[in-house]
Order: C-alpha cells, then structure tokens, then sequence
C-alpha cells in the first residue's frame, strides 16, 4: 500500500530543487559530494516539508524545535539547499560559495545553530551518537520540565555510519534507554567511497537494530514520495527508537554511468551531466541556483505554519512558567543568560572552598568530592563515566541514575556503559544545547578511545567537560596499557582544548571555578589515582591568580646562605609539584641556589598571557636555570624551559609497584639531582 499524499507536487518541486542547488552548489566549487543529495532528495522534502517535523526558521534555539542531524556530514550540499529553502539564514550567496574560504557552508557540516546546523559532522557515526545525545537532553528536559518539552531527534546516517564501530556503541545505548524519541534515517543506497557496500560488509541490518531494541521501518523505494509518506506514517505509533531503512539510489538523476555507483559518491559529476539533469528535468540548463516562484510561496506557507506552532508553543511556555513556579526557577538557573545562574555561580565558588584541605589526598578523590558540591548547587550538572565510575568517582552520589524509565530531577548520573567514544559524542551533544554542564569520565589512558569526539568539541566550541583519572605511571600494577604517556601532549596540541591538570585540592576548586566562570569550549580536567601532598600554603588564594594563568608561582625558596649566583625555576603539574618542591628544597638547603617552583595547571591558559606576564613566569633573566619535571613525554615542556632540563618519561611505563616505577623511571629526587648535575647549562 502507498500512502495518499495530498501535497505531491509541491514536495517533488522541492525535491527537484534540492537537487539542481546541490549540484550547482558542487559544481560552482569543483569539489563535493553530489551522490547523497542526489538520492536523499526526496527523503529531506518529505521531512521538511510534510512530516511532523516540528522548526521554526525564525528561531533556530527553539528549545522545543525537533533536531535534525546530518550524520553523513559529506552530503552538506543537500543540507545547506534544504537549510536556504526552509528560510533559514543561509543565502543562495552563501550556497555560492560552498566550501570556499570563511563560507557559512564549509565542505562538511560545521556546528552552526543560528543557520540551523546542529551538529559538526563528516567524521562518520559521529553525528549518530550527537543524535542520541541530543534525544537523551530532550528526554532530560522533559523529565524536568514536563510534556512542552517532547520532541524528535532525526538523524541521516549512510552506510559508513553504520559500519563505524561508533555506531554500534551509540545505538546500543540508544535501544538500552529506550530513546523512543530518536529517528535514524539509514541511507541505505549500498554504496561507499571506493565500491559497493557488499565489497566490506554484509551486516544483517535488520537484525542488528533489532538486537538493540529498535523498530525497524523499511522504505523499499526511498526515490518515492508516497511511500516514504508511507514510512514516516508509522513513527505515529512509535514507542521504541525507530530505523528508518531507506533505500535509494546514490546519483540519482545523473547518467546511468554514474547513478547507482560509487563514481556518484565524492566527485563533481561535471558540467553536462549537470545540463542533462536539468534538461531532462524541465529546467534550463543556463539557469543556476535557480529556485522557483512557486516553490518559494509554498515554503512561505509553511513557514507561516511553522510559526503559527512557535508562537503558540511561547504562549505556552510563559503561562507554564506561571502555573508551574518551583520548575520555572530550576529552568532560570539553568539558563546562563539570566541572573539566577550569574548569582548561583557566584555561590559555588564559596561553596567549593570547603575542599581546601592540607591533607594529602587523591585528586580523583578531591574531584570527586568537587562533584559532590556542584551537584547539590547546581540542577543542571549532569555526567557519567564509562562504567569507571568507582575508580574515577564520577557519581553523584546523592542522586538517582538515568534509566528508560527515569529522566527525572533526580537522574543526574547517566551510566554510559563501555563506550567511550560514544559518551564523548553524547556528552558534546549535551553540552551544546546549552542547558545542562554536562561531563564524562573514565581513565585517562582511554581518551584515545574518546579523541575524535574530544576534536569535533574543541573544533565546535562544545562546553563538554572530560573528567580524566588514572593520569600517569603511578597507576602501577596495572601496567603501560593503563599508563598514560603521550596523553597530554597530545591534548595539549589539540586547539581549543584546555587541559588542566591541578596539583592539590586548591587548584581542583580553582579548575571548575574558572570552568563556571569562563569556559567557552570544551576542558579536559586529568587527575591523579594516587594521594599527593598539598603544595599550596597560600591562605589567599585566589582562582584568578593562579590556575587561571595557567601557570604561577607555587613556592618561592630563598636559601639562608646563598652559595650560588643563579636562581633555579622548576616547571610542573599535577602529581609532580610536590616532587618539585622536593627537589627545589634540596637544591637550596645543598647547594645554596635561589629556587622558584611554578605549578603549570595548564598551558592553553598560560599561551593567552601577556608576553610580559608568560616572561615574568619563566624568569626569562640571565642566570636561571629552568627545569620541567612532569609523569609523561617531554614533549611540549622545550617552552617552559628551552635548552634547560626535561624530566619525563619518553617510553612506555611497566607493571609494577607504583615506587619501583617511579625509581626506575627517574622520577626521584636523586635521580633529579643527578640529571642537573649533569646537565650542560649554558
Ligand atoms: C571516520 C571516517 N572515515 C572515513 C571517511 C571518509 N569517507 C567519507 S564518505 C565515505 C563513504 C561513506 O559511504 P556512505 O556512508 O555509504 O555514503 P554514500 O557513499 O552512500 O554517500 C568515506 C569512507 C569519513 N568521512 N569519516
Ligand atoms: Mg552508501
């Protein structure tokens, strides 16, 4: 049975549209993909135009708007031309230069929520677990706050998607959840880059998403309007999270040569068959970027519609936020504009100065307890961990798990299973909604596992926080596999992303109370297993003049009797201030030298330093001596200390107690002395 559908014209205008502005747009930029735009035309129309589709161009933030994610992120073309079409803010300029320099369509997605894009995409099965992210925010939203919140999460995912490992997390989690809120739309053309699907994969499709609890709605002619009406027709009833099994045609309109096959796929299908296309589809082939009259009075109808439902919707929400007052002030103190959340913010930073202590402790264990405050001051704190959280103690202990029955107040620890990539993307998807600080965590070893994700945040400016634990050799037993070595270089070189790793309970409060107050993009906080000794003795600390300098001088010592004409500084985070300081009061009680130990909590800070306050901090002055002394690879330390010393570890750590570790790798004090002895200072 094919379903009736009353507006079949107008939605096959559109469709032929969506195509000739992707080619177009391809063409003009010599570069793109034309394959998916080509066979996913139809489908977009559908969605746009006809489905329950719930947007309103006017206001791309709707917090009650239904979410479309492109996880196919290579058929950008097709989202831009539908964007343009629906009103949003992207012109048919725009569209013009797709992919060009600073264009508002750079090749692939890139998260831009005023034109209506929702998520960065192209590194592929990313976008479905942004998907899922957002249908586990709107799920929490309207846990919290009730029925006005429901809406849809509908994401395009092609077969790369599917065969990534990514996909397989996500959608797990998804089905555990129940997210019956969540739409995948499977592009199903069996086509890839290099060939047909069947090349590399033979998955049971079907039969895999059934296994994770999905329905599975199958559209055996995805090129057809009626019986994808026909599909989207049985969402009505949808209780579980859907597949959408569409099976179209890569290229479709293009020449037999090309349409069906890969060659459709990533290439500019080229000048004439782009004439062919129009002509044989009643369009003139001199005509580009053309959209026609009538096709506009039809979106303009819509539109209007779509408005009509918007306004109505605010209508609704401001008399909710009367009739329901206790929900309506959570909803204000998770909103950053207003200023209940300026004052609350204000309140944590007093609150979280309960941590100070003197006590040597686990910074795991301080962070832990860090959560403990936030949480209980601020409703919009959720995270979880990927089933570590007894060793990274990232739970908020207070307050319930997130369950398929529970999205609730009191569901504030989503348990994410193990699945680090996919937290990483769900919890990116979390924060970029802008209501909820959203964390993850697991050990710091596994942010390999997570790194793409932790990319797309830092290139999209998504405020996620990654909690990391276990963040260095002094993990012991457990061995190099859990050791982390390269980590911090390797965060540390990602643009964007600030990485902090305090030495003590005061730079723990000091990380979040700078989050709270500054972050515009994602952090990453990597803290010890083991206890460490308290390095602050300052009673006034602040925030401001320490961990958010990135780098400061901790401990200054001054020798009694000075027997050297040089000063030593010596650089470190984490773990290994206190092992500074130990070696700092060996260099003056033995040798009788100036030494200033600086705690570097974090480098993307100190990079923003004025170069007379970065110069004041590395003592840039004749006659000192500066070494590094940090539980990793030395990469990276060259900028603290140029020519001077860099204690570190530059091959994988062992298995073993964590001190014969530590002697074996040299991060002793002896062991430290030797190595300045020896040292050719200039
Ligand atoms: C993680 C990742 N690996 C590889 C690529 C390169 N790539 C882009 S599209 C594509 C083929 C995807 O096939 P499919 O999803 O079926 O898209 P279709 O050819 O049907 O448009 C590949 C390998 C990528 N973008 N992301
Ligand atoms: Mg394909």
């Amino acid at each position: 049975m094919v379903a009736k559908v009353d507006n079949l014209q107008d939605l096959k205008l559109m469709a032929k549209t969506l195509r000739a502005l992707s080619l177009d747009a391809v063409q003009t930029a010599n570069s793109g993909h034309p394959g998916l735009p080509l066979g996913c035309a139809e489908l977009m129309a559908y969605l746009y135009l006809s489905s329950d589709f719930r947007f309103h161009s006017g206001d791309p933030c709707w917090l009650a708007r239904d979410q479309f994610v492109l996880s196919a992120g290579h058929g950008s073309a097709l989202l831009y031309s539908a964007l343009h079409l629906m009103e949003y803010d992207i012109s048919l300029e725009d569209l013009k230069q797709f992919r060009q320099l600073d264009s508002k369509c750079p090749g692939h997605p890139e998260f831009h929520i005023e034109c209506g894009v929702e998520a960065t995409t192209g590194p592929l099965g990313q976008g479905l677990a942004n998907a899922v992210g957002m249908a586990v925010h709107a799920k929490m939203m309207e846990g919290r706050f009730g029925e006005l919140f429901k809406k849809k999460v509908y994401a395009l995912a092609g077969d790369g998607c599917l065969m990534e490992g990514i996909s397989h997390e996500a959608l797990s989690f998804a089905g555990h959840y129940n997210l019956d809120n969540l739409v995948i739309i499977y592009d199903y053309n069996r086509i890839t880059l290099d060939a047909d699907y069947s090349v590399s994969c033979s998955d049971a499709v079907k039969e895999r998403m059934k296994g994770h609890n999905f329905d599975v709605i199958e559209i055996s002619d995805g090129n057809s309007i009626e019986a994808i009406a026909e599909g989207f027709a049985q969402l009505e009833k949808q209780t579980r999270p859907v597949i959408i099994i569409l099976k179209t045609t890569i290229g479709l309109g293009l020449s037999p040569k090309l349409a069906g096959t890969h060659f459709a796929h990533g290439a500019p299908a080229g000048a004439e068959e782009v004439a062919n296309f129009k002509k044989s589809n009643g369009l003139n082939p001199d005509q580009f970027f053309y959209v026609p009259a009538s096709l506009k009075e039809i979106i303009a109808e819509k539109s209007e519609k779509n408005r009509a439902e918007y306004e109505k919707w605010m209508g609704e929400f401001s008399i909710w936020k009367q009739e329901n007052p206790t929900e309506a002030k959570m909803f204000d103190l998770m909103d950053k504009k207003t200023d209940a959340y300026k004052n609350n913010i204000d309140q944590v930073a007093e609150d979280l100065k309960a941590l100070y202590s003197n006590e040597p402790d686990a910074l795991r264990s301080v962070h832990g307890k860090a959560l403990q405050i936030l949480a209980d001051r601020l409703p919009q704190l959720i995270g979880g961990s990927a089933d570590l959280s007894a060793s990274d103690k990232s739970r908020l202990n207070d307050y319930e798990s997130v369950t398929r029955d529970n999205f609730g107040h009191e569901a504030r620890n989503i348990p994410f299973g193990v699945r680090e990539f996919a937290m990483a993307a769900i919890t990116n998807a979390i924060a970029a909604q802008g209501m909820f600080i959203s964390f993850c965590a697991t050990f710091f070893t596994f942010s390999d596992y997570m790194r793409n994700a932790v990319r797309l945040a830092a290139l999209s400016h998504y405020p996620s926080i990654f909690v990391y634990t276990h963040d260095s050799i002094f993990v012991g037993e457990d061995g190099p596999t859990h050791q982390p070595i390269e980590h911090l270089a390797s965060l540390r070189a990602m643009p964007n992303l600030i990485v902090f790793r305090p030495c003590d309970s005061y730079e723990v409060a000091a990380v979040w109370t700078w989050i709270l107050n500054n972050q515009k993009g994602p952090v990453a906080i990597v803290l010890t297993r083991q206890k460490v000794a308290v390095a602050t003795e300052n009673e006034n600390f602040s925030y401001e003049d320490t961990v958010a300098k990135g780098a400061y001088v901790i401990r200054d010592f001054n020798p009694s009797e000075e027997k050297e004409t040089h000063e030593v500084r010596l650089f470190a985070s984490g773990s290994e201030v206190s092992l500074a300081i130990d070696v700092a009061r060996y260099l003056v009680s033995d040798k009788g030298c100036r030494c200033k130990v600086v705690s570097v909590t974090s480098f993307e800070l100190f990079d923003k330093l004025s170069d007379k306050e970065q110069q004041s901090i590395l003592g840039k002055e004749e006659n000192v001596r500066r070494i590094s002394i940090e539980a990793a690879s030395t990469f990276g330390w060259n900028k603290f200390v140029s020519n001077g010393l860099m204690i570190g570890i530059d091959t994988f750590g062992h298995s073993a107690k964590a001190i014969d570790i530590q002697e074996k790798v040299g991060l002793t004090v002896d062991h430290i002395i030797r190595r300045y002895n020896e040292h050719k200072w200039t």
